[in-house]
């Protein structure tokens, strides 16, 4: 009973707002960073249970991803790696919006009703991103930890997707990797190496590469992985956070959003080869500029194509019949679909928005490749399908060509992430593919052509009232909306819209595509009124 009375004495020192009121949601908790303390210290409470509960390691990462310096949020990672649970998501909610002096009752229910063993030893690993605010914050989850009796382990500043490594490393016992920073950095470096082996001739110009680090952690840790990549690579790190503010016209969000180059601090000439990464180097795009001086974006759309037509090229090599699927939400570019259904016949699989829901149907095939159009994604292999690849690598009875082939597979899956997506994971495989394939940025741009497209916010009284259906694709409430919106679709070209609540902002998106810019535009416009 030790444990309550300490959870007591310290949630006071981390006190509740009087009638604040959260939801974990796709993103965990995310807000204002300064209303987030006692959020810490009660998910420190919840990731101890969760770990009693599954015995087993469990990862809480501290940051709000793209949104601004002044916010940060937290998440909570599974045994495996990945994002906590759905059915445990409202045991968060709850003990986020308790009152202090319910606190220890909301506790002992979650404990009830999950049958938890409080004798069971817990062990929490607990990672920040570089927020101003993120070293209290992460204090405050610490805390929590040792209020309930738990083990942690602090890894300071890493990138979200080594958090969701380290847990895998750490409950798979090593077979996935080892539990640091360096390990994860040999197993990324090693598989790279190998890759690059079988790219001939790489020129200086073939290996370098510009990064804008959005001004936070992926910029330090991407510098750190550089350093293990020997003369593989050359990268220019942009808005490495000696200068510029965390996401602020710049990083992963606001180029694809923008649909143009980083506002602040990257200097680039006309065909370089960059990239950006979010504030927790979860997610990536590349693009470049023509001469002409006109950007072209390359999002999770063309990485999605790029690594699946990488991937069903080797394994036709390889002679392995394995289900490769490609996972999107609905914001993926309709370009994209058609060439992946009809060019490449691959399966294409449409889920809602947020990355658990991805990754959820990449699992149902041997190899599911999961991209969200905004960058976050990586490629999941089933264990059979690494098994008859590892299978096929050991053989000594097969030709050349098929070796070949087994020992590219082999290595792909050691340079993913496949726990979630990746930024600086994702960065090595792309690379890799581009060298081995020979290929350029504008050659991988020129595999389809994305349609004209615009994304929207609206700010609205309730989004609540906004319900969808058919992966978000369509409004089943209000009444007419949807109907409006076909009304308007059909007033143009190859277009397409929806609209759908924000699960992390208190917004309504609005997507629109059609055959040129102007009209994507002046349909996005249309379609925001129909909102109101
Ligand atoms: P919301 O705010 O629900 O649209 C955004 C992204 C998601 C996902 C989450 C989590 C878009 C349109 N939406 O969700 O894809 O990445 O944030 O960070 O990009
Ligand atoms: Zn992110």
């Amino acid at each position: 009973m030790a444990h309550f009375e300490e959870v007591c004495k310290q949630s006071d020192l981390h006190p509740k707002p009087a009638g604040l009121v959260l939801q974990y949601g796709t993103a965990g908790f995310r807000t204002s960073a300064n209303k987030l303390d006692h959020i810490m210290f009660r998910m420190g409470l919840l990731a101890t249970l969760r770990s009693k509960k599954t015995k087993a390691t469990i990862g809480v990462m501290v940051t709000a991803s793209h949104n601004p310096e002044e916010d940060n949020g937290v998440k909570l990672i599974d045994p495996m790696g990945e994002m906590l649970t759905s059915s445990w998501e409202d045991y968060a909610t709850q003990l986020a919006n308790t009152d202090q002096n319910e606190l220890v009752k909301t506790l002992k229910d979650i404990i009830e009703k999950e049958a938890i063993d409080m004798s069971q030893e817990a062990n929490v690993y607990v990672g920040k991103d570089t927020r101003s605010s993120s070293s209290s914050l992460s204090q405050a989850v610490l805390d929590g930890v040792k209020a309930l009796g738990g083990h942690s382990k602090d890894y300071g500043l890493v990138t979200t997707p080594q958090m969701h490594y380290m847990v895998c490393c750490q409950n798979t016992r090593g077979k996935y990797g080892e539990a640091t920073v360096e390990g994860y950095y040999c197993k990324l470096s090693q598989a790279f190496s190998q890759l690059a082996k079988n790219a001939s001739n790489r020129t200086d110009d073939q290996k370098h590469l510009s990064v804008d680090g959005a001004n936070g952690i992926g910029a330090i840790k991407v510098r750190e992985m550089e350093s293990h990549l020997k003369n593989h690579m050359q990268l220019s790190v942009f808005n490495d956070g000696s200068r510029g503010k965390l996401n602020h016209q710049c990083g992963a969000d606001f180029v694809k959003v923008q649909q143009t180059l980083p506002r602040a601090g990257i200097k680039i000439n006309p065909g370089d080869r960059c990239c950006s990464f979010d504030g927790d180097a979860d997610r990536i795009v590349y693009y470049y500029t023509d001469s002409q001086g006109d950007f072209h974006l390359l999002d999770g759309d063309k990485i999605a194509t790029l690594i699946s037509t990488f991937l069903k090229e080797l394994l036709n090599e390889a002679g392995l019949d394995l289900k490769i699927a490609v996972v999107q939400t609905a914001y993926a570019n309709g370009s994209s679909t058609h060439y992946l259904e009809n060019t490449m016949k691959v399966i294409v699989k449409c889920t809602k928005t947020g990355v658990k829901h991805l990754h959820h149907a990449a699992q149902e095939f041997d190899i599911g490749v999961y991209f969200e159009a905004n960058g976050h994604g990586t490629v999941l292999f089933s264990d059979g399908a690494e098994e008859k690849i590892q299978q096929l690598a050991n053989d000594t009875n097969i030709n050349d060509e098929r070796k070949k082939a087994a020992f590219l597979l082999q290595n792909t899956i050691n340079i993913i992430n496949q726990t979630v997506g990746d930024a600086i994971s994702d960065m090595l495989l792309i690379e890799a593919i581009l060298a081995i394939k020979g290929m350029t940025v504008q050659q991988w741009d020129a595999i389809y052509s994305d349609l004209p497209n615009r994304q929207l916010k609206v700010k609205v009284s309730d989004r609540r009232v906004i319900d969808t259906t058919d992966s978000e694709r369509r409004a089943v409430t209000p009444a007419g909306l949807q109907e409006a919106i076909d009304d308007l679709v059909k007033k143009y070209e190859k277009a397409r819209s929806f609209v759908r609540p924000s699960g992390t902002e208190d917004v309504v998106r609005v997507y629109a595509e059609a055959d040129t810019q102007e009209s994507a535009d002046a349909l996005a416009h249309e379609v925001s009124l129909a909102v109101y």
